[in-house]
């Protein structure tokens, strides 16, 4: 039988620490997901769910973004992907019972983690103004009152329709289209706050925002790089991948403040020899310093640049200088720039050691076919977007894109973020969608910008946005400067939030506000004309079905579509020419849409239905055809930036635990990190605890954020952990230090919270 969720709150954070782990998965992994999949689903229902995860004929797995290998394990999934499906086929239920007994007021004194436990949301759900609970509403009703209160807006610009990136491609397509017609290009998505620099990045210089790599690239790699990702957690299936490209020869350098157990060694719970040794990953580590990593990539631009004009035999044919020729633009600006690099500022940057930077250098000359992958490590800064042009920058140098082996990798959060945006969920479309969806939908949409994550809130702050929809996602918890977010969000007039789960941003609402329970991923879709399907895009632009097939954990669920086109119909009535009700009938039809509308999705239908799906097509991969502004894939030459870290003062990054799904608390340990039982921790380095008068390892602290802005945000009550960081970096995680994330501290041109570099100072506790 499946466990109760735990009943006494606040939890008990109490932390044990035990130092880190220097392997990930393995024989404890297994165990661990069976555990926390029994506790949620008891043991017939793992079984069942957990096969059908990435097979070809069952549901994509809602963990991350990561692909399927083309041949595929009995079992496709990894610890945390089983932790994300236990979470979702739970059979725990919130009821209009538990609204009963539990006031609003009761909700918003909870922890994250106690609200996630509770189960699955059954029913609609309806505060009303003034009211201490929520109620049980009809749909029809619900969709009345959402209609009310965007009826009496002054313009379709004063709503906002938020997307976190679970939402299937059909979903998604049909919530853009809504909000279009009704006349908004307000779509702020989680994308804005997490792989947004590299799309911008990538868009400016190769012409396309999404990785150039497919799986078998990786396979055939001389070298890989990961920097700023921690796969062991946050992307398992990856550690797979990578320890199959080092057994066709591959050497991997990971670049990260922290030594991360994942790459470190992983042992491949699918081969015998996998459980026993495991297979170590990074052949060099560079434990770099937060914000580093522009002016690493810069210096060895610079040595490879040294090492072609060197002229000598061994290293001649260091940059690539026919692919220079033919394919790029802006070399000898990029070139002088990074001849310009210093040694001893890169080393001040970095804090790496000058022989570590040369052993790097020489295993970049020595690979014929280069990949870089990141993560969260390189977007969430201020110089995030040159950082990962810098990046570009060095591939492009040795003709690293558009060739087997090689090419850039961001790899993705959410399970169906990139096809999210692939979909027009953008605050800033590209004026060829919006004539494609012109000529399909025969109105007019809006050609203005719209409004990303962090204008929304402050738009919100200002009382210039006073509807707030989501579909997905927890926007109150994982966006930044958690008391100026919330708020923001009590001023709006209605706040509606399309949910499985109970989370913190039901609790924290407009005047009115909505809950509308949905179907997730593992759940059978029945519409009118029978069992639907829907469709995700993995991080490497693979696109393929996902069927769902469990009992819907309520019968009063709608799918994401069908609440969709009943809202717009309901809100647009006359005015829609769309055929919303044949939509939700039928979501092949919406299919046939995208296909007329999306590049790339040219018969869908039929390509969809093939086992395994199709990949989209990415000219610089497939033709070396870069469509930037210039034709050529641009080298760029921004100044080199670096974090300043005032005297007495940490750098800290705010980052995911082993048990948590971005806002979704699983548990309280975070095992390859040796922490147990407890969040609230900060990762100091030995030595800078003991130059910060000496904090012990155990010893209480306040985390007290110092911004231009003046304001001092606090976030209380953190155990210091004594930790192998790098020196000067300090490491919390998110969503408890949101509180400290400044909403105007955000990166250039993308506007991303700068998430992993917030100045802090520790004040010791009494
Ligand atoms: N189980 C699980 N899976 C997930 C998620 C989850 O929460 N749980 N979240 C999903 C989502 S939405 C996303 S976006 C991804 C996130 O995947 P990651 O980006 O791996 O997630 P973070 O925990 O933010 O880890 C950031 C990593 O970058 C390093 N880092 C931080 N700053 C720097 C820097 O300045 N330079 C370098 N070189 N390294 C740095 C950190 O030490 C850490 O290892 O994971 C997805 N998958
Ligand atoms: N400080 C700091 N802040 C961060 C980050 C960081 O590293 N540091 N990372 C950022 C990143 S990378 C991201 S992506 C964002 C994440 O931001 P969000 O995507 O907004 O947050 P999640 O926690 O993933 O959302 C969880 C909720 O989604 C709902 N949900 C789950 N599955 C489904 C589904 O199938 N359908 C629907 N309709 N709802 C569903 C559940 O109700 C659950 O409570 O946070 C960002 N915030
Ligand atoms: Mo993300």
């Amino acid at each position: 039988m499946a466990g109760k969720p735990p009943s006494g709150d606040p939890v008990q954070d109490a932390p044990q620490v035990e130092g880190p782990q220097h392997a990930a998965a393995g024989l404890p992994a297994i165990g661990h997901t069976l555990r926390v999949a029994q506790e949620q689903m008891g043991v017939r229902r793992t079984a069942l769910t957990l096969l059908r995860v990435n097979q070809k004929d069952g549901f994509d797995c809602p963990g991350c973004a990561w692909p399927e290998p083309e041949h595929r394990h009995k079992a496709e999934f990894c610890e945390n992907g089983a932790k994300a499906v236990a979470e979702e086929a739970t059979l725990r239920r919130v009821t209009p019972e538990f609204f009963a007994a539990h006031p609003v007021a009761d909700l918003a004194r909870r922890s994250g983690y106690w609200l996630g436990q509770q189960g699955r949301l059954t029913h609609p759900m309806y505060l009303a103004e003034g009211a201490e609970r929520y109620e049980p509403v009809s749909w029809e009703q619900a969709f009345d009152i959402v209609a009310d209160e965007l009826d009496a807006l002054g313009s379709p610009d004063e709503a906002l329709f938020y997307t976190s990136g679970r939402t299937s491609n059909e979903a998604a397509f049909l919530y853009q289209l809504f909000a279009r017609e009704f006349g908004t290009n307000n779509l702020p998505d989680c994308s804005n706050m997490c792989h947004e620099s590299s799309g911008s990045a990538l868009t400016e210089t190769i012409g396309i925002g999404k990785g150039s790599v497919l799986l078998e690239d990786l396979y055939q790699a001389d070298l890989i790089i990961v920097a700023g990702q921690n796969p062991g957690t946050n992307h398992p299936r990856m550690l797979s991948a990578l320890e199959k490209a080092k057994a066709n020869g591959a050497r991997i350098i990971t670049v990260n403040p922290l030594p991360e157990a994942g790459m470190e060694r992983f042992k491949n719970p699918q081969t015998p020899q996998g459980m026993l040794k495991g297979t170590a990953l990074t052949d060099l580590f560079l434990q770099i310093r937060l914000g580093g990593d522009q002016a690493l990539f810069r210096l060895l631009n610079k040595l490879i640049l040294a090492a072609s004009d060197s002229g000598s035999a061994a290293e001649s044919g260091a940059v690539d200088e026919e692919f220079v020729r033919e394919h790029t633009h802006g070399y000898e600006e990029f070139a002088a720039a990074a001849r310009a690099a210093d040694w001893d500022e890169t080393l001040a940057a970095t804090g790496l050691e000058r022989s570590r930077i040369e052993e790097a250098l020489a295993m970049v000359l020595a690979s014929k076919r280069t990949v870089v992958c990141w993560a969260m490590g390189l977007t969430q800064h201020k110089h995030a977007v040159s950082t990962i042009r810098e990046v570009v920058n060095f591939l492009l140098l040795r003709g690293n894109i558009g060739r087997p082996g090689a090419g850039v990798c961001p790899v993705r959060g959410h399970s169906n973020v990139q096809g999210d945006r692939t979909m027009g969920i953008f605050e800033r479309p590209a004026p060829a969608f919006l004539d494609a969806l012109e000529r399909e939908f025969g109105f007019a949409p809006p050609r203005e910008h719209g409004l990303d994550v962090v204008r929304a809130i402050r738009a919100l702050r200002d009382g210039a946005a006073k509807v707030f929809l989501a579909m997905g996602g927890n926007f109150v918890s994982a966006s930044p400067d958690t008391e100026v977010t919330e708020a923001a969000m009590r001023r709006a007039r209605l706040t509606v939030h399309v949910s499985t789960k109970l989370n913190r941003s039901h609790a924290v609402t407009g005047a009115r506000a909505l809950i509308l329970p949905t179907l997730g991923r593992t759940e059978r879709d029945l519409q009118g004309s029978g069992e639907q399907f829907v469709t995700v895009e993995d991080s490497m632009g693979m696109v393929h079905a996902s069927r769902g097939r469990l009992e819907p954990a309520s019968r009063h669920l709608l799918s994401e579509p069908a609440i969709v086109s009943r809202l717009a119909r309901r809100v647009l009535g006359e005015k829609s020419s769309t055929p919303w009700e044949e939509f939700e009938k039928d979501y092949a039809t919406i299919r046939d849409r995208i296909a007329r509308v999306v590049p790339g999705f040219e018969d869908f239908n039929a390509r969809v239905a093939r086992p395994g799906g199709f990949a989209l097509p990415h000219a610089p991969r497939d033709e070396r055809r870069f469509p930037t502004a210039t034709g050529k894939a641009n080298f760029t030459a921004a100044p080199v930036e670096y974090p300043e870290l005032p005297k007495g003062r940490l750098l800290l990054q705010t980052l995911r635990s082993h048990d948590q799904y971005n806002t979704t608390i699983y548990g309280l340990d975070d095992r390859y990190r040796g922490i147990r039982n407890g969040r609230r921790v900060v990762l100091v380095n030995p030595a800078d605890a003991r130059e910060l008068g000496g904090l012990a390892d155990g010893a209480y602290v306040d985390l007290v954020s110092e911004w231009q802005d003046g304001v001092e945000r606090r976030a209380p009550g953190f155990r210091v952990v004594h930790y192998p960081t790098a020196r000067g970096c300090a490491a919390a995680y998110y969503p408890e230090t949101n509180v400290l994330v400044p909403l105007d501290a955000t990166a250039d041109t993308s506007n991303t919270p700068a998430s992993k570099s917030v100045v802090v100072r520790l004040e010791a506790r009494p």
